[in-house]
C-alpha cells in the first residue's frame, strides 16, 4: 500500500479532518507540518493558493479537505457508505459542516486571532 505525503497545517480543522479520515480508511500518509502564511515557492507549486492540506497523489497534488477526504474514502472503499441513500447522507454531512458549520467557526477564531 503506498504512503501518500499529506501536507498540514498543525491544529488546523481543516487539516485534522484529512488526518481522522486517512486513519479511519486505513490510508497511510506521511505528515509534513507546515507554517501558518508565506509558503515556500515549492509549496506553491503543490497548492499555488499556499493553503493546506495538500495530498500528493502519483496523478499529481489534490487540495481541498473535503476532496481529500472524499478520495481516501473512494480508493479504499471505506466510510463511503453502500446504498446511493447512504452515500448522499456522508455528502450531506460533509456539505453541511462546510457550509453551515465551518463559516462561522471561522468567524469565531479570527475575531481572537485577528
Ligand atoms: N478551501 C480550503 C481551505 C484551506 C484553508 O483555509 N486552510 C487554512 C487552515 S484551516 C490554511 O492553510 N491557512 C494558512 C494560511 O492561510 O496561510 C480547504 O477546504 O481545504
Amino acid at each position: 500500500m503506498p504512503v501518500h505525503d499529506l501536507y498540514i497545517l498543525p491544529g488546523s480543522y481543516k487539516s485534522l479532518m484529512t488526518i481522522m479520515a486517512a486513519k479511519a480508511t486505513d490510508t497511510k500518509v506521511q505528515l509534513h507540518p507546515l507554517a501558518f502564511g508565506n509558503q515556500s515557492e515549492e509549496y506553491l507549486k503543490i497548492n499555488p493558493r499556499g493553503k493546506s492540506p495538500s495530498l500528493i497523489l502519483a496523478d499529481g497534488p489534490l487540495t481541498e479537505a473535503s476532496a481529500i477526504v472524499r478520495y481516501f474514502a473512494k480508493s479504499s472503499g471505506k466510510m463511503l457508505g453502500e446504498t446511493p441513500f447512504e452515500q448522499a447522507k456522508v455528502d450531506e454531512w460533509i456539505d453541511h459542516v462546510n457550509t453551515e458549520y465551518f463559516p462561522h467557526f471561522n468567524n469565531f477564531v479570527y475575531q481572537y486571532l485577528g
